[in-house]
């Protein structure tokens, strides 16, 4: 049977209706709303636990600690509107910090650690940070920018004031006042967040996302007499993913913490050391990317552990196969398992409903369902129509927790965000009879290395500075285990000699390791449209045949 669309076409929504959502408030205000005079959270429950140390941090000392950090930074100088980038591995120094930061009206401007001196160079350029809150075993990547007037904060440097290698340590700031905190004059316009995405198209850009529209994403999941994803105070989220990632930022750190959950931080994802994790502190909710999920589906070790306490696992950030889904719900038998679907730019775009207080029946490979307080809709990549359920379209949304838009770029955000407020996500999929949204394909031109971003026009770039390169291509390929990889398609300058081993050797040591080119492809030219656009579709056919041969 056919549907009529409105007047304005078809648009779905949640199965969940609307709810009131204070996106007025401050992004600390809101989050630690129930903690204030009139909540009834419970300050002296846990909030933070350090998987590293067992450190242990309440909701009391959560916020007094990150006001604390406040002061101390604005007595260095930070003030509403000026960016401090967080380049720190998952750690309680980042949660508080990114509080801190926002209770200043400043922005944290979030990198991966493990990123070059050239990649963090960049981004701390164009972003104009004025701190970096870093580790010791990353300052070196930081010497220019610390010549260039950048103040460099160690979070492991246990001696007060400046120290030789003048960074200032983390202690100056914990052991401020905060009692000298101003109040600053915060606008729901005003952006909190900035962490780099390239979007559909080009560099990375600084994502410009306020405290409305993170107050807005994290309400649009936990808040409501039906919770779209019941996170409660009685729940231990466990916390691997990447913290200056928006996935684990949003979703996980933020979203626990206005539930009145605990975050069990831990660095890096080690699997063994996971399920040690979930045994030893009974963890409920275990958020994963699809590479954690193959991972526990071949480990041998998961009858070892105790894992029966995990209620929930949510996957996200990369297509996850269905087998693989319907295969790590056999490790997990007391757990729902779903997905939730998002993008840097919008926040978190749909979740699994049957994460939801009182859940809905889901199917597998399903990516969830439109979130609260929002509209989406499925469009004709030709016409730009909106389509009906079950035909397969680019995925936009709409709401308020979009982005404000790129940092000075603002051709990126009108490339993104429409003239109606639609944010076009570049991901195909559809909607089908139960609302539930399935993503089949990629209209953009991001890479995802185990649900890292890769830029290929960041590769490019780099490719064509080499002076034996005359043009260069870059497109993922499929791949077992990251999902997909960076592989490159080089046109060499005339009489050049250069090899597949030269090429890699060139661009590898200038990027983080998930960016690293995995093949390289010699041709006579770059399949380009007449409007000089690469032609990837093409490349990515040509990549088939190379690889079936
Ligand atoms: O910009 P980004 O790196 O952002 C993310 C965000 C993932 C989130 C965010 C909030 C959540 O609550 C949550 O569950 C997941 O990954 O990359 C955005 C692109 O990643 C792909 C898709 O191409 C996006 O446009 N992607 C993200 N989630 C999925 C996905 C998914 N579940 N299935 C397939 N592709």
């Amino acid at each position: 049977e056919e549907e009529e669309p409105s007047p304005h076409g078809f648009i779905f929504r949640s199965k969940l209706p609307d709810i009131f959502i204070p996106n007025h408030l401050p992004l600390t205000d809101y989050v630690f709303q129930k903690f204030s005079g009139e909540g009834d959270g419970d300050s002296t429950s846990t909030c933070l636990i350090d998987g590293a140390t067992g450190r242990v941090l309440t909701y009391a000392d959560v916020q007094t600690d990150s006001r604390r950090i406040a002061a101390g930074m604005h007595r260095l100088g930070i003030r509403h509107g000026d960016v401090v980038m967080l380049l720190l591995p998952n750690s309680l120094e980042f949660a508080l910090s990114f509080l801190a930061v926002a209770y200043l009206g400043a922005v944290s401007t979030t990198a991966n650690p493990f990123y070059t001196q050239p990649e963090i160079a960049k981004q701390a350029k164009a972003s104009t940070a004025k701190m970096i809150i870093t580790k010791k075993c990353y300052v070196e990547k930081l010497t220019d920018l610390k010549n260039d007037g950048v103040l460099i904060v160690c979070v492991d440097d246990d001696v007060i004031s400046s120290t030789d290698d003048g960074c200032v340590s983390f202690t100056e700031l914990t052991q401020a006042d905060e009692t000298e905190l101003p109040k600053p004059e915060i606008s729901p316009e005003d952006t909190v967040a900035m962490p780099y995405s390239s979007g559909t198209t080009g560099l990375p850009k600084g994502v410009m996302i306020t405290h409305k529209g993170l107050v807005t994403s994290i309400a649009q999941k936990v808040d409501g007499e039906n919770p779209n994803l019941n996170f409660t105070a009685n729940d231990v989220i466990l916390c691997f993913l990447p913290m200056f990632h928006i996935y684990a930022l949003d979703a996980l750190m933020l979203s626990a913490m206005r539930t009145g959950a605990a975050l069990l931080i831990v660095p890096r994802f080690e699997l063994n050391l996971v399920m040690e994790l979930i045994q030893r502190y009974k963890v409920t909710v275990v958020p994963v990317a699809p590479p954690v999920v193959l991972a526990f589906v071949k480990s041998p070790d998961t009858e070892k552990y105790d894992l029966s306490s995990v209620r929930m696992m949510l996957s996200g950030a990369a297509t996850l196969k269905k087998e693989l889904e319907d295969a790590v719900r056999l490790k997990f038998p007391n757990a729902i398992f779903g997905q939730g679907y998002g993008m840097t730019e919008s926040g978190t775009v749909a979740k699994s409903l049957a994460f939801a207080k009182n859940p809905f029946k889901t199917k597998s490979g399903a990516c969830g369902t439109v979130i609260r307080n929002a509209e989406l809709k499925v469009v004709d990549t030709i016409t730009g129509i909106s389509l009906p359920r079950n035909k397969s379209g680019e995925i936009c949304v709409r709401g308020d927790q979009l982005m404000k838009g790129y940092l000075n770029d603002p051709e990126a955000t009108s490339g993104t965000i429409d003239k109606d407020g639609w944010l076009h996500t570049g991901d195909i999929g559809f909607v089908d009879d139960d609302d539930e949204i399935f993503i089949v394909d990629r209209l953009k031109e991001l890479i995802k290395f185990k649900g890292y971003q890769v830029a290929p026009a960041e590769l490019e770039a780099l490719l064509i500075s080499h002076p034996d390169i005359d043009d260069a291509a870059v497109v993922g390929m499929k791949d077992e285990v990251a999902d997909e990889v960076p592989v490159a398609f080089v046109v060499r300058s005339e009489g050049s000699q250069l090899t597949e081993d030269d090429v890699k050797s060139y661009v590898n040591k200038q990027v983080v390791h998930y960016k690293r080119i995995k093949m390289v492809f010699f041709i006579e030219a770059i399949p380009k449209a007449v409007s000089g656009k690469i032609l990837r579709k093409d490349l990515r056919g040509k990549l088939e045949t190379e690889c079936s041969k």
